[in-house]
């Protein structure tokens, strides 16, 4: 468990600091049972696997694959149901469960130190910031619960659970394969939220990273965007990654334990909440 000295050192840099920036990854959801990219896909339950599913079918093909084989382009055109029924399932699992207490914490942070800007910029793509209440949300890698056709990106909604295949653009649209909103290895990120995002880094004075194996381009740029531009880089994961050296704080925890004692720790400084 993190030392209080460290904690209270961070919950001082919270309720002193002019801007902040967080980057999330999977790690921040895992509590809410939302697994994450490197953890291998856990065994899911019979629920998980939709009403055609019975005791004996067998394991989900996608579990056999490596996820960044199935977020890509390639992936989709290569394995089409496969690549669907897997973001099926995730939509299914990610709308089945709750924000937990790390993701609250964050949402609190926001208010604690209004009308200072909390700006969180997550590689998730499960829609857990919004449910906690978090207002300023830049989603890089897009999410899962919308979704646009493949050949000409128009939206569509009100999508269908449990299809076995993607389903058509509906006309008079053009028949493309829906696929969801995310950004696929390979993929640009979208220009707009990325550039929302650098300003974040660039103009924060304390960036917190929490959750991520600080592996994915051009996310994990963003901690030493705001590290180049002088803000303090707070990292917090149940292990070390390659930025941990780079970090002036790094707090070794779970995130739905350590930030609500960030939390305590701050609104005990006497900021209003
Ligand atoms: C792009 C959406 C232009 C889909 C995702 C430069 C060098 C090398 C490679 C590249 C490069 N530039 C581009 C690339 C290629 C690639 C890349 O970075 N590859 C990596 C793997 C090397 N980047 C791209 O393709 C990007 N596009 O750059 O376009 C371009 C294109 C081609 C070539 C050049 C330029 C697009 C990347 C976005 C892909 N889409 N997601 C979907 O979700 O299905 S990425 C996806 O994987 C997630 O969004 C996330 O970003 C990543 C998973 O990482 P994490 O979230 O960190 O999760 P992970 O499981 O890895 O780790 C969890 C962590 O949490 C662990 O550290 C664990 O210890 C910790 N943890 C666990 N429990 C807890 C905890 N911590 C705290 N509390 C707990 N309870």
């Amino acid at each position: 468990m993190q030392s209080s000295a460290s904690l209270q050192i961070v919950a001082d840099w919270i309720t002193n600091c002019r801007k902040i920036a967080v980057l999330t990854g999977a790690g921040i959801s895992a509590e809410s049972g939302v697994p994450t990219f490197r953890s291998s896909q856990p065994r899911i339950s019979q629920s998980d696997r939709g009403e055609g599913a019975s005791e004996n079918s067998p394991t989900p093909l996608w579990e056999k694959y490596d996820p960044s084989e199935l977020a890509c382009a390639q992936g989709f055109l290569k394995h089409p149901e496969l690549v669907w029924q897997w973001y099926d399932w995730r939509r299914r699992l990610v709308e089945g469960v709750e924000p937990n207490a790390g993701h609250l914490a964050l949402a609190q942070i926001e208010k604690l130190i209004a009308p200072r800007p909390v700006t969180i910029i997550t590689q998730n793509v499960d829609r857990l910031h919004h449910r906690a209440g978090s207002q300023n949300i830049l989603e890089l890698h897009g999410n899962i619960i919308s979704f646009r056709c493949f050949d000409h990106g128009h939206q569509a909604s009100e999508v269908p659970y449990n299809l076995l295949e993607p389903p058509l653009c509906n006309p008079p649209h053009c028949n493309s394969k829906l696929r969801p909103n995310v950004v696929w290895f390979g993929e640009s990120l979208d220009p707009t939220t990325l550039e929302a995002s650098m300003k974040a880094a660039r103009q924060c004075d304390l960036f917190i990273v929490i959750g991520t194996s600080a592996l994915v381009q051009p996310a994990i740029s963003l901690p030493y965007v705001a590290e180049g531009n002088g803000a303090k880089l707070v990292e917090i994961n149940i292990e070390r990654t390659p930025l941990s050296d780079h970090v002036d704080v790094f707090l070794s925890g779970k995130s739905g334990t350590v930030l609500p004692s960030i939390v305590d720790l701050a609104k005990a400084h006497g900021g209003a909440l």
